[in-house]
């Protein structure tokens, strides 16, 4: 597909710009503009124009992809503060020309102004100045207008009654959705919570003695909690941890979560899956969190606290367009820790494609609803 507009274009060029070519240099007279390919040009997601938003007021979008490269609150293996680059590095196939998804039917960069926003210089040294850090960017983007591309969803339950762009956060650990519920409480207020993770993330310490200590990748949704910042209508989909005792679902329950865990898909489907989670969010504003220790570590290796026996990746797709409609004020996929990846780079691709999906789930009202046509085949005939 993509060599065929490659084609054309000089062609196009020539034509529009016939009456200068005499002063053109050979390249663009012979070959008009210097396309990126998938494996060349500098990274950024899905090659969206790259931008550093924080630094420029005038930057509008009606969606920001925004790194977070935030990885000193972990409990087991670091290394996710590289998560948006291997996320950026896995997308380089994704380009917003080729973007229409068979599956989706639709292409996300079509119905919505994206660009990548860079990534917040977030301090490895002080966690606490580093969360802050994240809050504040957060906040900054999310004030700046909405373009309003003709198509795009907009959140519609603002409480200051105006149009908010929508962020896609790469990770860093999944420590950063504190400072992100902090942001996204000031205009929405209490938000609910679709969180896919093979763990639970609401332990109330994780043996913390000072209170930056407290603040880590599997304590922040109870911090979150006690701050007021999410309502009680949340879920967790693909949850497979071991933990000191029951009592601490319990605990899960108070801090606002329903529980889904990774076995459940064999029970239930994916289309259950599908109607609990949307029977539980309604028409709240709901936020995406995405660890992607939700996917089988066979197909997700790298990752600080990979558990085995998760959701391939496709099932977990297939749920995510089943909620398509839902009111998502804004998304993250975190966890992603590239020194673990095998050499095929399978996270960091995998990831860059959930990403994609997050993209359409904020553009499209509803679930697609896709006919599978099924070709006769010589088992038919015999
Ligand atoms: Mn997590």
């Amino acid at each position: 597909m993509r060599y065929l507009p490659l084609t054309l274009l000089p062609f196009v060029y020539a034509q529009q710009h016939a009456f200068e070519t005499s002063q053109q240099e050979p390249w663009a007279a012979k070959y008009g503009i210097q396309t990126d390919l998938s494996y060349t040009g500098p990274l950024s997601y899905s090659h969206l124009p790259y931008t550093r938003c924080l630094d420029d007021s005038s930057t509008t979008f009606d969606i920001a992809v925004l790194g977070m490269p935030f990885d000193t609150a972990t409990s087991h293996r670091p290394g996710a503060r590289f998560g948006p680059y291997a996320i950026r590095s896995g997308s380089r196939r994704q380009f917003a020309a080729d973007g229409y998804a068979l599956e989706w039917m639709t292409n996300p960069y079509t119905r919505a102004e994206v660009i990548d926003c860079g990534d917040v210089p977030v301090s490895p040294y002080d966690n606490a100045l580093a969360i802050d850090q994240m809050e504040t960017a957060y906040t900054t983007l999310l004030a700046r207008p909405v373009n309003g591309s003709a198509s795009a969803r907009t959140a519609k339950l603002a409480r200051d009654g105006v149009e908010h762009p929508r962020i896609l956060t790469l990770g860093g650990d999944h420590t950063i959705v504190l400072p992100i519920l902090r942001s996204l409480h000031q205009v929405y207020g209490p938000i609910s919570v679709i969180h896919f993770d093979a763990h639970i993330d609401t332990w109330p310490s994780l043996g913390g003695i000072t209170k930056q200590s407290k603040v880590t990748h599997g304590t922040f949704f109870t911090l979150a909690f006690e701050e007021g910042l999410m309502s009680n209508t949340s879920i967790h989909a693909g949850i497979r941890n071991k933990l000191q005792g029951p009592e601490l679902i319990e605990h899960d329950e108070e801090v606002g979560f329903e529980l889904i865990m990774a076995d459940d898909i064999d029970e239930l489907g994916t289309d259950e899956i599908v109607k609990h989670i949307r029977q539980r969010i309604g028409n709240s504003p709901v936020y995406l969190s995405f660890d992607i220790d939700t996917i089988d570590p066979g197909q997700a290796p790298a990752t600080g606290t990979p558990e085995p026996a998760g959701w391939t990746g496709r099932e977990t797709k297939r749920i995510l367009r089943g909620l398509a409609g839902l009111n998502f004020v804004g998304a993250d996929i975190v966890e992603v820790a590239p020194a673990y990846d095998n050499a095929g780079d399978i996270t960091g691709i995998l990831a860059a494609g959930l990403a994609d999906d997050f993209l359409a789930l904020f553009v499209t009202d509803e679930p697609p609803k896709r006919q599978v046509k099924r070709r006769r085949t010589l088992a038919d005939e015999l």
